[in-house]
């Protein structure tokens, strides 16, 4: 994978406990939630990316996972269309940073589509069909990047919000993945580190530029990552974990 350079992140609201989540981890506090992004942000620029920090968008809680309103390559954007209708209008919101660094491509009704649901593996881009995501959504981004010579293959989410919720790519050929995804055929051609419950949520982590960042507190994962090969980096995500969120939702990569 080419080196990234930049990431695009939105400030949480204090409205951000407003959010969507069925996560059942505690009420959301917002100086430990800003205090944690700020640490992200923090995270990112130490691996080298350059962060664009946009406002928190009043009226939309969610606002600050900008992942899931776009699915970024190296040739293009594409601004995605929500599963979730109170995010819908964030979409629009992230046109114009994204168009300064790349051409933009729309995902259009009837589709729908969260970023959170699109693993990139170096060419294969792999879809997850999930609560927020449907096949048109998955058809109409797979055709808008086969062009550039991506092929798309859908991956049933059936439990957890995003198919990255369950799976990260982090590095060369290898995937950390819940148990619950360790036996779907499509990942099978990759070496697996598997997270058995109740560590389930350390599966949404985040390679950057060679840094391994995971969510804290789950020991066991990163030892078994050490074991592996693959030190990381543990960053507190408490807040973002109780909107249903983690490390990857929270930035767009360049
Ligand atoms: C939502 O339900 O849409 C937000 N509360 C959480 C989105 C998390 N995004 C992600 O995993 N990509």
């Amino acid at each position: 994978m080419e080196r990234l350079s930049r990431a695009i992140v939105r400030r949480p609201g204090p409205d951000f406990a407003a959010g969507i989540t069925t996560a059942e981890l505690g009420e959301p506090d917002l100086a430990r939630m800003l205090g944690q992004h700020a640490a992200y942000v923090e995270a990112l620029r130490a691996a080298g990316l350059e962060v664009e920090v946009l406002d928190a968008l009043p009226g939309f809680p969610d606002a600050y996972f900008v992942e899931d309103v776009a699915v970024v390559v190296p040739e293009l954007a594409v601004v995605a269309r929500p599963g979730a209708t109170s995010r819908r209008g964030e979409a629009d919101e992230i046109v114009p940073a994204l168009s300064r660094h790349r051409p933009v491509a729309r995902l259009e009704q009837p589709a729908t589509l969260d970023g959170g649901d699109v693993l990139i593996v170096s060419r294969t881009v792999f879809i997850g069909i999930s609560s927020r995501t449907n096949e048109d959504g998955a058809r109409q981004l797979a055709r808008l990047l086969e062009p550039h010579g991506y092929r798309s293959r859908t991956v049933p989410v059936a439990s957890g919000l995003h198919l990255k919720s369950s799976v990260s790519w982090i590095g060369g050929e290898t995937l950390l993945v819940s148990s619950r995804f360790a036996d779907r055929p499509e990942l099978r051609p990759y070496r697996h580190i598997v997270v058995e419950p109740p560590d389930g949520a350390a599966c949404d982590s985040l390679l950057v530029n060679g840094t391994l960042l995971i969510p804290a507190g789950f020991p066991k994962v990163r030892r078994q990552l050490e074991a592996a090969g693959l030190p990381a980096v543990e960053l507190d995500v408490s807040e973002a974990r109780k909107m249903d969120g983690g490390l990857s939702c929270m930035s767009l990569r360049l």
